[in-house]
């Protein structure tokens, strides 16, 4: 019988089914709380055994029907970091996400261009795997409800719908910023996000005008499952609101075939494999 046993195990290894659509052990509604004690190497201690090395996971009994990359964009952010990463796993391995987490890091102490190191995160992500997902996640936006799936639709995904700082209520109905997905189909198709949105504003508004010109809609989930706790912070050092990039929103429609990925430009610096994620630094090649 131990024979017979043995067989059976090793017959089912390699032929795990397909996860089920609706993962079984979310659990809904979440509490959070950012205490200040908290540090990388405690979130270590406490998620890191359930992750292979640089922030990935695989669910142990099914297979997951996307491959998907989180995507973050980041400088200097590291107690945000903490927080995001001590809710996300437990949340993503929940949803039974096969995935991987991407922290973008754009080096030196220029002008932030947030939509540039996505589109980074995006090429280099893809280098190590076969990512068909990707999910573009503000490292100071944790979700409050797991209902909320990190995973690609039909259309390209707004997941931060109901964001504490604006009364859980959408502040325009065309906002698609802080959590968003596409798929890689999807975001070759919009061309990625503009390379050319420096300092802060416009690339979300820019990158919704891409996928309405390309794709025509958004989805998104309702607004009790799509609540976030955003982490209060000042705003950051070479990132102020760049009064030229409204203007930049208008022109879209002329920009968006030659400014993307198709246009990308930028030097890879360091990679460095946490147990909880990936660490890119990246060059954006910021302008004189
Ligand atoms: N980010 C960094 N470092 C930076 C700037 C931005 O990591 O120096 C990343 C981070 O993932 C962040 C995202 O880019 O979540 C978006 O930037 P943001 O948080 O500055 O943008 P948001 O619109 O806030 O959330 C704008 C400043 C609000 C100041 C409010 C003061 N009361």
């Amino acid at each position: 019988t131990t024979r017979t046993a043995e067989v059976h195990q090793n017959s089912t290894a390699g032929t795990l089914g397909p996860c089920p659509d609706t993962p079984p052990d979310l659990v809904g509604p979440l509490h959070v709380e950012f205490d200040t004690k908290r540090t990388l190497d405690r979130v270590r201690e406490q998620v890191g055994s359930f992750l292979q090395l640089g922030g990935r996971f695989k669910p142990p009994n099914c297979v997951s029907k996307q491959k998907v990359a989180i995507i973050i964009p980041f400088r200097n952010r590291y107690e945000h970091l903490s927080h995001w990463l001590y809710y996300l796993h437990p949340i993503l391995m929940r949803q039974q996400v096969d995935y991987g987490v991407y922290v973008i890091n754009q080096d030196g102490e220029g002008l932030f261009n947030k939509a540039k190191l996505m589109n980074a995160g995006h090429v280099e992500a893809l280098k190590e795997y076969d990512y068909d997902c990707f999910v573009f996640a503000d490292v100071d936006m944790i979700p409050l409800d797991d209902q909320n799936l990190y995973r690609c639709f039909d259309s390209p995904r707004h997941l931060a719908v109901a964001v504490d700082k604006f009364n859980f209520h959408l502040p325009y109905n065309n906002l698609f910023g802080g959590v968003i997905s596409l798929s890689k189909d999807q975001f070759l198709k919009v061309n990625g996000f503009s390379n050319t949105f420096w300092g802060w504003g416009g690339e979300d508004d820019d990158l919704y005008n891409r996928v309405m010109i390309r794709l025509k809609s958004i989805s998104r989930p309702d607004s009790m499952i799509g609540r976030y706790k955003m982490i209060k912070h000042n705003r950051d050092l070479h990132n102020e609101v760049n009064p030229q990039n409204p203007y930049k929103v208008r022109e879209t429609i002329h920009t968006f075939k030659t400014d993307g990925l198709n246009s990308l430009k930028y030097t890879v610096k360091e990679v460095k494999k946490d147990r909880l994620f990936t660490f890119i630094s990246v060059d954006v090649h910021v302008p004189p």
